[in-house]
């Protein structure tokens, strides 16, 4: 699916090489190990009782037929959980504010919230059997009036949580700059309502957890993006001890930030296992991902951008009132603020401000999904440019050069006081267009037009924020952590000079293995093959902070390189004692720790190795080849890029299909470009789905109408051309790598390259605007009320669901 431009940066070393993934051979071949796919004997398999009501009081649960089904070993209810020492955790609330907090357990108590809200367990000898013993489990409910609307929500009763008088989850806001004052100035004002509809993670594997107590210690494999977060929950919630508490991470099968959690599943499990003594395992539906993992977005903006005559932005307003469904997950109320910090996009806005509403609603909970707030921020941003390029008569790769942060710039601090490492948006641009060639473009969409079809391209230029850490703005001290954001590494050199690099990221599809094997190799002088890369257990490196917001390179990988840099340090000193040479003059040249000017001598890892257990070392030193790194970035990294989108829509059904899609992304200097085009591809694809065919829809009685992927319709490559990507590399002077993010970059960038494309192309039909998904029943209403064939308010504006 691909036509790739640069596949190497660098013609020395392994980083900047395009090594195929390490990972795919057992992926493909169907050798990897997933949690389904570890057993242990004795095991009991659960199934949950879900409820099928949005909102109602739980009057009765009757598990009897439940429990003298053939095989079943327990039911448990919310009330047979009363030891569990707290609810399920929220872990990260903006600072300085109130958020409404309701106990959230893994299984509801007195009412449930949601359709899929989990009242009852059983557990058995049978995987089938469980299933059929749940139905067995008769759970009385007295319906509750339910709300899915979240702005009628704010309005006032139902409420979602009486106790709160208020479905308001909280209010916050970032700003800088007069804003006032900056919208007096401004010549044009456009104001558009921007809705960016609910999406959910669709892991290539659901969720699935085994858990074995065994004789006081907790061992829990997790199909999970953060098990040091499990392992301290766990620990917290069970009353245990971290050092009792061991959580795997085996093959994950994908997560998309919709495995960044603590689910009550999870906890239950564990909790289960000790109270039966017995180990317990669960394996998700796919149904059931579709109605209990989180869910992302749902944000409805009102987005307010004021500029001068020539395209000079003075102002930016937007109005965020965030659906985060029933509950607080892990990060649920923080999740759109991350937005809030790239507001500016690539412009330079000399006032900007985000006000943020959450909004319980009796939907599943939202969360981190691929991106979290950075898309919707992205979508807001360009979306918004276009419709003032638009009001102005102005070009619209005019207006964003006019306002692009220049690149002698850097680092640049927004109006909300963030600062942008390193960029150079008009390489990026400039970059695009090199391969979008707009004359040709533009004598092909006349040609089309003439017979019937409308052509449309639309851009999308973006920089986010990633590489989460550090702590001195997401710990304690800034944004509202109770921990410190860090990563860390540890690097052991065997006898025979092999080498296992252990990671605290958690990687579940990234190809993590393969880039982090390049960065050791370079250092240590020996091939990435002989680099073992192990992460996701935290059973045997030292404490880590897992995988999402793009960080695992910048922070995991830096923590790494870091490490290497030390075993590489006390290889010199070896070698100068060994080959009675001064440390300072021992350098590494391809694979020898050499003495500079004489590379005959020198020492091989492997021999620097073999003279370090033999405590051949220099006095005072210790013996062995082993090293510990923790690394806590200065400041986040800041990836950025110009997307192109080509669409053809059909105007007789609605129909839309991408022609066409180059990115050009630049996540300063590229470990492994083919790992950078597979995340790029990946979020691409993402994005696309969300503007054209995937909604997680809920009716007005709060049942989800989106179950299965038959309603929830992800793009397959049939939908999909062959993408076009290339890159720059503005090297980030945060790490010594040089390197950004780019896990979520795709996603971050598409979805208004596809959604200004589809408005380029209908503009000759007298459509300016439109909202997400841009299903062909929504395209064809708004063409027809473009045509005045339909009330306004029936396409266009697209609902708040
Ligand atoms: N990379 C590189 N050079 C760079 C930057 C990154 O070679 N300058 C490579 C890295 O080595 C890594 C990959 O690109 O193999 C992504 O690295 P990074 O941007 O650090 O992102 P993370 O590894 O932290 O991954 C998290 C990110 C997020 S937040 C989501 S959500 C997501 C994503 O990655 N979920 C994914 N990509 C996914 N890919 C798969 N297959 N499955 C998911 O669930």
């Amino acid at each position: 699916m691909t036509a790739t431009a640069a596949t190497t940066t660098d013609s020395s070393g392994h980083v900047g090489r395009a090594l195929r993934r390490r990972e795919d051979p057992r992926l493909i071949t169907g050798r990897a190990r997933y949690v389904d796919d570890i057993s242990l004997p004795g095991t009991l398999w659960c199934a949950f009782v879900r409820s099928p009501e949005a909102h109602a009081r739980i009057v009765s649960i009757d598990a009897s037929g439940a429990r003298e089904w053939p095989g079943v070993q327990a039911v448990f209810t919310g009330q047979d959980m009363s030891d569990l020492a707290g609810p399920l955790p929220l872990a990260w609330v903006p600072p300085g504010i109130t958020v409404n907090n309701p106990e959230h357990w893994p299984l509801a108590r007195e009412a449930v919230k949601h359709v899929g809200d989990p009242v009852a367990v059983v557990l058995g000898e049978d995987r089938y059997a469980v299933v059929d013993a749940a139905e067995q489990v008769q759970v009385e409910y007295d319906p509750l009036p339910v709300i899915t609307d979240p702005e009628k929500a704010l309005e006032g009763p139902p409420y979602v949580h009486e106790q709160f008088g208020t479905n308001q989850v909280h209010e916050w806001s970032l700003g800088g700059g007069d804003l006032e004052a900056a919208f007096a100035e401004a010549d044009v004002v456009v104001e558009r309502r921007v809705v960016n509809h609910r999406t959910a993670g669709a892991p290539i594997e659901p969720r699935g957890v085994l858990a074995d107590f065994r004789a006081g210690s907790l061992t829990v494999w997790s199909a999970t993006q953060v098990p040091h977060f499990l392992r301290l929950f766990f620990a917290l919630l069970l009353g245990m001890s971290e050092e009792r508490v061991r959580v795997i991470a085996p093959e994950v099968g994908g997560g998309f930030g919709s495995k960044l959690q603590v689910y009550g599943e999870e906890v239950l499990a564990a909790w289960a296992s000790r109270k039966l003594d017995r180990p317990v395992k669960w394996i998700e539906t796919r149904s059931e991902n579709m109605l209990a993992a989180h869910q992302g977005r749902d944000q409805i903006a009102q987005v307010k951008m004021g500029a001068k005559r020539d395209g000079a932005i003075t102002a930016l307003h937007v109005r965020i009132i965030a659906d985060l469904g029933a509950y607080n997950m892990l990060l649920t109320p923080a999740i759109p603020s991350l937005g809030a910090f790239v507001m500016s996009g690539c412009y330079r806005i000399p006032a900007i401000r985000t006000d943020i509403v959450g909004v319980f609603t009796n939907k599943c909970p939202t969360d981190a999904i691929r991106g979290a707030g950075r898309p919707e921020a992205t979508h807001m941003i360009e979306v918004t440019l276009d419709q003032l390029a638009a009001e102005l008569g102005m070009d619209r790769l005019e207006v964003r050069r006019r306002n692009f942060i220049p690149a002698d710039s850097f680092p640049a601090e927004t109006a909300v006081g963030v600062v942008y490492d390193s960029g150079d948006y008009h390489k990026t641009l400039d970059k695009l267009l090199e391969h979008v060639d707009l004359e040709a473009f533009e004598r092909e969409r006349e040609e089309l037009r003439a017979r019937g079809i409308h052509r449309g391209i639309g851009f999308s230029t973006y920089t986010e924020i990633c590489g989460l850490a550090p702590t001195r703005v997401v710990g304690p001290e800034g944004f509202g952590n109770q921990a410190g954001f860090w990563e860390s590494a540890m690097v052991r050199v065997h006898n025979t000079g092999t080498v296992t690099a252990y990671t605290g990221t958690s990687p579940h599809g990234q190809g993590i293995e393969t880039a982090f094997a390049q960065i050791v190799a370079d250092r240590l002088g020996v091939d990435p093959s002989m680099v073992e890369v192990l992460h996701g257990d935290t059973g045997t490196g030292p404490e880590g902070r897992n995988t999402y917001g793009s960080r695992s390179l910048a922070v995991g990988g830096e923590a790494l390189a870091r490490c290497a840099n030390k075993i590489a340090e006390k290889a010199k000193a070896v070698v100068a004692h060994n080959l009675e040479a001064s440390p300072e003059d021992i350098e590494l040249i391809g694979d020898r720790f050499a003495v500079r000017g004489s590379p005959d001598k020198g020492m091989t890892l492997a021999e620097v190795a073999g003279a370090a257990y033999l405590n051949k070392v220099p006095a005072g030193m210790e013996p062995g080849l082993e090293e510990t790194t923790f690394y806590d970035p200065e400041n986040f990294v800041f990836p950025f890029g110009a997307h192109a989108c080509v669409v053809d829509v059909d105007a007789e059904t609605g129909k839309v299909r991408v022609v066409r899609y180059v990115a050009v992304d630049d996540c300063g200097r590229a470990i492994n470009p083919l790992l950078i085009d597979g995340q790029v591809h990946g979020g691409i694809v993402h994005a696309i789905g969300q503007a054209l065919y995937e909604r997680v829809h809920y009716d007005e009685n709060g049942q989800l109408v989106t179950g299965t992927f038959v309603d929830y319709a992800l793009p397959t490559a049939g939908e999909l051309p062959s993408f076009e990507t290339d890159r720059t590399e503005t090297p980030t002077p945060v790490n010594s790598l040089g390197a950004k993010g780019v896990g979520e970059a795709g996603t971050i960038a598409a979805s208004a390259a596809v959604t200004n494309a589809v408005i380029d192309a209908l503009r000759p039909l007298g459509v300016s605007y439109m909202n997400m998904p841009l299903t062909p029943m929504r395209v064809w209403a708004a063409i027809q009320e473009a045509r005045g064939a339909a009330p306004a308010g029936s396409g266009a504006e697209g609902g708040a669901a």
